[in-house]
């Protein structure tokens, strides 16, 4: 493996709802994760997060692994309804005591705390009054933000407001596959501006309280073109500005791209101003490039998303393309140029079907590629002038991998879900050497 600047941030990242557990414990308010995994056929395995890894009794234990893994950060999300069990009101003491206890513990052990603010665990109630379709959950998030930081604000050495708002506006919002599982398609642009508002007043809000850097945690997938007539090129320029763009090029001063179901009559005088505040840190979450052509006629879709043949899969049937990592990073840098802040890749990683051997060895040789082949395209990058300072990779344990429930393990530590065990993978072996070397 070539060299990394001395001070490049290696880290491992997991999210509230898929380690806690505890989701009844010191005054918790339900989330709409807590609802829709109680809603049958919506988890492939009908298991809920209920206790999920119960990280929320077990954190000591995870941050000695994290300590024994020698990285220098830990990504990890704060349950909003810990903080505000209905999303709105006074901060609930009990549940920022856990963030508390979290991060003395992680400062302790020497590892940076990285706090996401939301992570898709959406407080029921403020569903309930409409989510983020609803305009006043941009300013609850603001709120629940300012709360946060004034427990948290001196000793959380990287805030990142949103977690891959395009998946949630997508996945939770345009086909309900995930939470809150609405069905609305291009009708979910508000969702967007309403996060990306959300995100601009936080920032302010974080500003007020703390000097520690802000960042957002984007997915991009780099378009795959599976075809070559106009009608595939006009496809894949829709794609690329919903997916890569119209939630990065509105935070870096440029406004919405022509994106497909671009609504401008949501988007309010000065509201462009707040979602572009500056930020110090680009977020980029990658997985997989994504293939796309022309769609069928009479399709609702202006694309047709295509399997991409030739490539490694993961056990989520995801294409294995370091390539597109580079790829992504380098267009990063060539669409934004000096807009650009520094990028961390705040999740990379790979789901595969581990399975401890008779001794309780956990062999897991395609992750360990996997990464190798990731962290060598972030190094071309970096040769390449793109200034990424930090890369994590998702995810520390295997957890509740939400719709697909237990069944996708993406831990450089094993979990047996029965009895809680942790086991390392040989990837945490791999990754603590070469975050030491
Ligand atoms: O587990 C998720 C995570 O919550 C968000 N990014 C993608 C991961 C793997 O699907």
């Amino acid at each position: 493996m070539p060299d990394f600047p001395a001070d490049f941030r290696w880290g491992v990242s997991t999210s509230a709802y898929q380690i806690e557990g505890a989701t009844a414990a010191d005054g918790r308010g339900p989330s709409i994760w807590d609802t829709f995994a109680r809603e049958p056929g919506r988890i492939v395995d009908a298991s809920t997060g209920d206790e999920a890894c119960d990280h929320y009794h077990r954190y000591a234990e995870d941050t000695a692994l994290l300590a024994g893994l020698g990285v220098s950060a830990y990504r990890f999300s704060i349950a909003w309804p810990r903080v505000q069990p209905t999303g709105a009101g006074p901060a609930n003491a009990a549940g920022l005591d856990f963030y508390d206890r979290l991060v003395d513990g992680l400062l302790a052990a020497g590892v940076d705390p990285v706090a996401t603010l939301f992570h898709w665990d959406l407080p029921q109630a403020l569903e309930d009054a409409g989510g983020w379709l609803n305009r006043d959950t941009a300013a609850r998030f603001a709120e629940y933000a300012d709360l946060t930081a004034a427990r948290l604000g001196d000793r959380v050495k990287l805030w990142i407001t949103l977690n891959e708002p395009f998946v949630h506006m997508s996945l939770g919002h345009g086909m309900g596959v995930h939470a809150p599982g609405r069905v609305l398609l291009f009708d979910a642009f508000p969702v967007a501006h309403h996060q990306l508002l959300g995100h601009g007043l936080a920032v302010a809000a974080l500003r007020a309280r703390t000097t520690s850097p802000v960042a957002i945690a984007n997915n991009y997938s780099p378009v795959r073109l599976a075809g070559d007539t106009d009608a595939d090129r006009a496809a894949a320029a829709a794609y690329d500005a919903l997916h890569n763009r119209l939630f990065t090029d509105p935070l870096l001063g440029l406004g919405y791209p022509d994106a497909p179901g671009f609504d401008p009559a949501v988007v309010r005088d000065g509201d462009l101003d707040v979602v572009a505040a500056p930020i110090d840190v680009l977020g980029v979450n990658y997985y997989n490039p994504t293939g796309i052509r022309a769609p069928e006629e009479g399709s609702p879709l202006p694309f047709e998303i295509v399997p991409l043949d030739g490539y490694p899969r993961t056990a989520f049937d995801w294409p294995v393309a370091p390539d597109g990592l580079r790829e992504l990073l380098l267009h990063l840098r060539d669409r934004y140029g000096d807009a650009l802040p520094p990028i961390q890749v705040t999740e990379s990683g790979c789901a595969y079907d581990d399975v401890p051997d008779a001794d309780g060895r956990v062999h897991d040789p395609e992750r360990i590629a996997y990464l190798d082949g990731h962290v060598r395209a972030v190094h071309e990058a970096i040769g390449a002038g793109v200034p990424v300072t930090g890369y994590f990779v998702w995810s520390l344990l295997d957890n509740w991998e939400w719709a697909e429930g237990f069944t996708k393990r993406f831990g450089l530590v094993h979990v047996d879900y029965p009895t809680q065990r942790r086991t390392p993978k040989s990837s945490y072996t791999w990754f603590r050497d070469l975050v030491r070397r």
